[in-house]
Formats: structure tokens, sequence, C-alpha cells
């Protein structure tokens, strides 16, 4: 067929370093750029299959998130905005890794299995971020996509969100929104603007400082700034003018670190956020007049938005099912205060964005966050469909309709697609804004357990295997015991280890009653991990 010889012909353009073998990991296929050139071509292959599979429009997005400048990655959107299935992460994987002799067996193998019908029209939308290899490797995905006469979009230099967003909007013949980055920023702007239009706050109380990590979240809050109306007042730091991308800043900088980013002035008290490097995460912090910081993670703001989405729900008198979906990374303090005082179910997942979506399309309004601040809310469509009815009903009452309001703007507000740093911004700020609510009094709504993270090297972190969320190891033998025993000797504590999806290394995660029990339990268990995984190098040393 004429079509695959075109495939094969372009392929040897974007040739696979012999030998090379990289796996679809947790968020797509990540590791230094100069790497990528022909997962990225073939990306574009495999995406024009899955839109003719799908018979709809998948998103390929070029970045590598908060990993340095020299990396870059790519991931695969499926029709909903949504990440792309298990099974065709797995023929992402043979689809990348095939020798260039053996490419065009692989793609039949994939089109026979899936039953793949290659006369349907393929369309696939491409975005990157601001990484100075992903304009080239955007390029490769595109030739992959015309390769097999696929039609593609390039939206350019846009945010991973913004562009899970597009494909929603599409897919959905534009009941979700428009389809572009106008139409994102009307779409979010004008539910804030009503959301906050009664809120009365002062110019002080609308004073936001933003950092940017220097990446693609830094350039389109600049774009989303004119729609504000001046409603909110950003400051914008780490815009990647002058500095790096991620490098000492981000969200992921600023949570792993807890400490502020540099190239970031903020006065004490003052209310600050980091975003990732493409922009799907948040975290807020402030510092108090001592100096002390305080970090506001994923576990703070799923509090927030539900605490919120509950009141609404109880003064709109409408009854639907709400719950939290969180990782085993949340605080612990945070898991307690929804389940025991707000009522709120609670539910575990394995770490990754898609485990945590999958959980939450359960409910009728799903609230997930990692603690590393990626997350969003989930409406299912009755839900939604209920509360435009109520907002529509003029026997309603003044405060359920009122609510009702409220609620459909905040669904606006929301990027249901994926977490979005942008869209989690708008709603925290109209939130912290409709309850005239400092980021102090947010942040005092529980005081978060001391936690560590650490990490190990071993020879194969294949060796551990885990269960129950990840929270349990199974594997190996005597490390679960191991990791039980040094858990008792310290009070409120907790500590699971896992393989991390990202590096090549095994996280741990310690809390505990103080500070220095819970560095003395993190380091116990990485000695474990150390003794009983095949630790390799210097065995860890005590934190303090
Ligand atoms: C990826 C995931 C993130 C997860 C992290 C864990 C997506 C879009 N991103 O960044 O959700 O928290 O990996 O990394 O799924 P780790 O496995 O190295 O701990
Ligand atoms: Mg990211």
């Amino acid at each position: 067929m004429a079509m695959f010889d075109e495939v094969s012909k372009q392929s040897s353009f974007h040739s696979k370093p012999e030998g090379l073998c990289l796996q679809y990991g947790t968020a797509g296929f990540r590791t230094n750029a100069k790497l990528l050139d022909h997962i990225m071509f073939r990306m574009g292959l495999l995406a024009s299959l899955r839109s003719k599979k799908t018979k709809a429009t998948i998103g390929v997005m070029v970045t590598a998130s908060h990993n340095p400048e020299e990396d870059n990655g790519v991931k695969l959107i499926d029709p909903m905005g949504e990440m792309v299935t298990p099974m065709w992460e797995g023929y992402a994987n043979r689809v990348a890794n095939a020798e260039e002799g053996d490419l065009v067996g692989v793609l039949k193998e994939v089109i026979e299995k899936e039953d793949v019908n290659m006369s349907q029209e393929a369309s696939v939308f491409v975005g990157r971020d601001t990484r100075s290899s992903s304009a080239k490797l955007s390029q490769a995905v595109l030739d992959g996509v015309s390769a097999l006469g696929g039609h593609s979009k390039d939206y350019g230099l846009v945010t991973t969100p913004q562009l899970h967003y597009m494909v929603r909007c599409r897919n959905t013949q534009g009941r979700y929104g428009e389809a572009t980055v106008e139409g994102y920023c009307k779409k979010l702007s004008e539910a804030f603007i009503e959301l906050t239009k009664n809120a009365n706050c002062t110019d002080d109380q609308k004073q936001l400082s933003v950092d940017g990590a220097n990446g693609i979240g830094a350039l389109k809050l600049h774009e989303m700034e004119s729609h504000l109306k001046k409603e909110l007042h950003i400051s914008l730091f780490n815009d990647g003018s002058t500095g790096k991308l991620n490098h000492q800043c981000g969200a992921d900088f600023v949570k792993v670190q807890q400490r502020a980013p540099i190239g970031m002035l903020v006065n004490p008290g003052e209310r600050a956020c980091s975003f990732d490097g493409d922009a799907d995460r948040i975290v807020y912090y402030y510092t108090d007049p001592e100096g002390n910081f305080h970090l506001l993670d994923g576990d703070k703001i799923a509090t927030l938005i539900s605490t919120y989405l509950k009141q609404l729900l109880t003064q709109a008198d409408l009854h639907m099912n709400m719950g939290v979906v969180q990782t085993a990374y949340a605080n612990g303090s945070s898991t307690t205060y929804l389940e025991d005082t707000m009522k709120v179910e609670v539910r575990c997942t394995k770490t990754g964005v898609k485990h945590l979506h999958h959980a939450a399309q359960e409910f009728d309004l799903g609230v997930y966050f990692e603690a590393n601040g990626h997350g969003t809310v989930l409406v299912s469509q009755s839900a939604e469909e209920e509360i435009q009815r109520l907002a529509e009903n003029p026997g309603a009452g003044a405060q359920r309709a009122q609510a009702a309001h409220l609620l459909q703007n905040t669904v606006n507000v929301i990027n249901q697609a994926v977490g979005d740093a942008i869209s989690d911004m708008l709603l925290i700020e109209a939130i912290l804004a409709i309850k005239g609510m400092t980021v102090q009094q947010w942040d005092a709504i529980y005081s978060d357990l001391p936690n560590r993270q650490l990490k190990v090297k071993v020879a194969d972190r294949r060796v551990i295997d885990t269960t129950d969320a990840e929270r349990r190891t199974v594997s190996p033998a005597g490390l679960q015991e191991a990791i039980d025993a040094l858990v008792k000797k310290y009070r409120q504590a907790r500590s699971f280890v896992r393989p991390s999806g990202t590096e090549d290394v095994v996280r741990v995660y310690a809390e505990a009653d103080t500070q220095e029990n819970t560095d003395a339990l993190a380091h116990e268990v990485s000695l474990a991990v150390y003794r009983l995984a095949g630790g390799v190098g210097d065995e860890p040393k005590p934190l303090r």
C-alpha cells in the first residue's frame, strides 16, 4: 500500500537510534530532547491511528513539564481530553521501540488488532511548550500525522491543559467551548468575573503574585490577563524573559523544596502561587512576618474547593454525591479533615492523573488533586443538567437560585479535561473572594502533619511491587513488615515506598507528629529499602 511506503520513506528522516528503548511512563515519553525525534514522528503516526479508531480528534502535546530545559517529552490526549488508555500506551511502547525495518509491521499489527478502518479520516491537534527543542519536535509529530494521510492542526505554543481543552471542545462539537485560545480565555474569564462580581474585594485582596516557572504558563497567563478586566491584579514573575525554565522555580521546585522560588518579590502575608513548566500544576504559598514559609499544596486546594462546593450544594438544596480523590501522598491531616469534619467521601488511588481522573468520574462532583498540585473537578452530565434546571427555575427562591448561579459559573471556570494551573488559580481566587477569606485563613482550615520525601537508588526498582493504592508493598519479602515496625515507633506516623514512574529511583514518603520524628522515620525506611531492595551507592545518611 502506497501509504506504508510513505511511512517508511518519511521514517528514514526521523530514524530511531538502534537499540534505544524508551517507555511511555506515567505522563508519556520523557527524556533528553536529543533522543526524541523518532518518538515524536511515531507518536504522530499512532495519533492518526487512534483518531481513525475513535473517529474523533486526538491531541499530541510536546512537553516535559517540570523537567529541566534539556529534556522534552510527548503525550497523547484522548477524545474527551483525558489521558490515552493503557491499551494504547502499550501500542505507543511497541511503535516507539520498533527497529526501523519493523515499524510498518508493528503499525499493521495495531491496525489489525484494533480493526482500524484506514479509509476513515484522521484529525490530530498538536501543541508544544516553550523549550528550545519543542518547535522541531512538534514538526516531527506533524510529519508523522501527514505520513498516514491525517489532518493536523498545529496550536503552536499552548499549555498542556489548553490542548486538552481544545480536543474536548472539538469532540463535543463546541458544546464544551470554542476550540481556540481566545475561546478558552473568554469562557474562563467570563465565569470568573460573574463569580466575583458581588464579592466587593478591595484592590489589596485582588492582588496575586504568580511564578510562571519561566514556561508556557507565563505566556498564556499574560494572554488571559486582558480578559480579566482588572478583576484580578496579577504580578507575574519568572515569565521567561530572563530566567531558565523550571530552574529554582515552578510548582515542583516549591513543593519539593518547601521554599519560595527565586526571582520573586512577595511581601510577608501576601498570596503567591507557582505554575509548573507546562502549567498543569499549581501550588500556593505565603511567608509569615517571622519569615516562615507556608505551602498550600494540592491537598489544601482540594479541601478549599470541596468545602466551597459542599456549601453551595447545601444552599441550592441539591442532593448530589461529592467525593475527593487523593493519592497516598495526601497529607494525613487533609484526609482526616475531609472525612471527619467535612463528612466528605475520600478515595485513594495510585499516583498519576489518569488514575485520579478515572476515580473522580464516579461522583456527581468529583474533586481530585495530587499533593503536588495537579487536579481539577469533574461534574457529571446529569449534575450539570440539574444545576442548569435549578438556575432556570423561576420558582426556586432567591437563595437556591443564587447558589445555582454560582455553581454554574464555577463549572464554567473549571477545565474538566485535566488539571489546569490557570483554571485552578481562577477558581481558588474566586472562592477566596466570595468567602472574603485570606490565604492565612485558608491555611488554618487544618494543619499539615510534618512530612518528608526521600529517594533511594536501587539496582532495579521493579523489584518493588505495591498494593492498596501504593500504600503497601507486597515485594520484596520483608519490606512491608520492616516499614510497619518502624512506623509503630512514632506517633501519628505513616510511611510508604513506591517505584517512581518518571525517574530511576524508589520514592519514600513519611509523616509523623514532629519534623524530627518524620525525618528519622523517612531515613529508617530508606535504609530498609536500601537493604531489602538492592540499594546501590552509599547507604542513605540520616537527615540530621
Ligand atoms: C507525572 C504525573 C503526575 C505524578 C508524577 C509522579 C501525569 C500527567 N503526571 O508527572 O500525576 O504525580 O508523574 O511521578 O500523570 P513519580 O512517579 O516519579 O513519583
Ligand atoms: Mg506538568
